[in-house]
């Protein structure tokens, strides 16, 4: 399967890897790292995207609205002014295949003028108007999963059966991308780990994630460094590594099509590791 992204051909016949680029100044896990006097650094972006491209990245994922809870909200005049100049500066600088992180119709509809190749939307398109600027786009879109908001989503999260409930909203989501003009080619779908789920719950999802391939489109997953490491290993955000490639490594053998992480040579590894093994496995020895 390829997916078409402006000017880039993706083939997700073997899993991609996403870079993280958060543009934020308070973001829980890299955030700070590209503020040189209080201001973001183009500059030292632009260097950490270099980097992550030589580890192997295909796709570099920029944002600038945080989601944890209790993050400060961004307006979407500040949100504009983080991510553009970001987006641009890597698609002419660095030729690179951007995913940007947005729910704001603004958002979407510049950064795609910039050259950007993916809408990821952690909001699934429900914000006033972003539906139809991401229809105007013809980017693919990836819809995540969320129960809540992000300042309420961990409060007590429930679920009568959470891969049921998960499937049942992104389909309506892709329904609504359908009725708005989005086709299914252009979709990819996301359960959203961390975002309103317990620890049962995401082990959940990831141990059933094989069943939200019926949904037919690509599956993106995003479970570096996030707190079910925490709880399920004792271990603050700069120690989750390991718990981080194992997770990799399970969603790549469970049919993700794209994992988004923090470190992208550990995962390239992990991947290539696991690549030759499949190859060695369907080639014929004599
Ligand atoms: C430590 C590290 C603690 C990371 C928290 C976090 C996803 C996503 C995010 C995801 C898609 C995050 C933008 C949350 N997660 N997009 N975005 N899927 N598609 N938290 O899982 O990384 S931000």
């Amino acid at each position: 399967m390829i997916l078409q992204c402006a000017k880039h051909c993706l083939d997700l016949s073997t899993p991609k890897i996403m870079g993280i680029l958060n543009i934020t100044p308070d973001s829980f896990s890299d955030g700070g790292s590209y503020l040189q006097e209080g201001r973001i650094s183009l500059d030292l972006v632009l260097k950490r995207a270099e980097q992550m491209l030589a580890e192997g990245a295909d796709i570099l994922d920029v944002g600038g609205e945080s989601t944890r809870p209790g993050a400060a909200i961004v307006s979407e005049q500040e949100e504009l002014d983080r991510v553009i100049p970001v987006v641009e500066a890597l698609v002419q600088k660095l030729g690179a295949l951007v995913s940007v992180d947005t729910s704001t119709a603004s958002v979407i509809e510049e950064s795609a003028q910039k050259g950007a190749g993916i809408i990821n939307d952690v909001r699934a398109l429900m914000r006033d108007g972003a539906l139809g600027a991401a229809a105007k786009t013809g980017l693919p879109i990836c819809l995540m999963h969320m129960q809540g908001q992000p300042h309420n989503m961990q409060d007590a999260p429930r679920y009568e059966d959470v891969i049921v409930e998960v499937s049942e909203f992104l389909q309506q989501r892709i329904n609504a991308c359908s009725a708005a003009g989005i086709t299914k080619e252009r979709i990819l779908i996301d359960p959203g780990f961390g975002f309103g789920k317990t620890l049962a719950h995401n082990l959940a999802l990831l141990a059933r994630l094989p069943e939200l391939a019926a949904l037919g489109a690509p599956i993106l997953v995003g479970l570096s460094r996030k707190s079910l490491l925490g709880q399920l290993l004792n271990r603050g955000v700069d120690e989750r590594l390991p718990g981080s490639l194992a997770l990799a490594l399970a969603a790549a053998e469970r049919g993700a099509a794209i994992i988004r992480v923090h470190d992208v040579a550990a995962t390239k590894d992990v991947l290539s590791v696991r690549s030759a093994l499949i190859n060695s496995a369907i080639k014929i020895h004599s």
